[in-house]
């Protein structure tokens, strides 16, 4: 089947073809399109703040607690780059129990997120503890084409780092990435200084 808008449901009626016997009943069938909703029914586990830094925009979503079902989607709030760009992602869970962390982006726009050990959809992992909170660093690909992509961030305990996993204990956030064209001239960064020397006699007052 193609051509389906994503994060859409659809529902499907098929019925057999018997030939000169004629047709069978419908059944029907209900699915929906879009990137995979992991799902948690317990609320103690959940991140409740997300912000962003670096990006032209950037995300602040702060207090929001746990997504009913443990699926929240933000993907109306988005950070902004360009590619070779970097932002960081600052997160904070409920402050009691965290969790081990994971993020992925859905680079390619296929509705997965490619979670193969080295895959550059795979943007942070920090699952050697339960974390309380945390940064780290998004580097959009070189070479990325301009549009909107989905990020997703998600805490869980026990069990590993899947982006489709249903959590015991967790929740999912997805956010947008929205790529932006490359400026034609960048202005200049990381700027620094060595080995001054002085140029000019300062003057001698009497
Ligand atoms: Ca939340
Ligand atoms: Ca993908």
């Amino acid at each position: 089947m193609t051509g389906l808008t994503p994060y859409t449901f659809y529902d499907v009626y098929i019925q057999t073809s018997c030939g000169f016997s004629g047709t069978a009943d419908f059944v029907s069938y209900t699915f929906r399109t879009g990137h995979c909703a992991p799902s948690s029914d317990n609320t103690i586990i959940y991140i409740n703040d997300v912000t962003t830094t670096g990006g032209a925009t950037n995300i602040s979503n702060t207090a929001s607690g746990f997504s009913t079902g443990g699926y929240g989607d933000f993907r109306t709030q988005s950070v902004s780059g360009y590619a070779t760009q970097s932002f960081d992602m600052a997160f904070i869970n409920d402050g009691t129990y965290g969790g081990k962390m994971y993020a992925w982006v859905d680079w390619n726009n296929d509705l997965a997120f490619d979670n193969t050990t080295g895959s550059s959809e795979i943007v942070y992992i920090a699952d050697d503890v339960n974390y309380g909170s945390g940064t780290f660093t998004v580097t959009i690909p070189d070479g990325q084409t301009i549009g909107d992509y989905v990020l997703r961030i998600k805490v869980q305990q026990n069990s590993d780092g899947n982006p489709c996993g249903d959590m015991a204990y967790g929740e999912v956030e997805d956010y947008t990435v929205s790529v932006t064209e490359t400026p034609s001239c960048l202005v200049p960064d990381t700027l620094a200084s060595s080995n001054i020397t002085s140029c000019f006699s300062r003057p001698f007052l009497e």
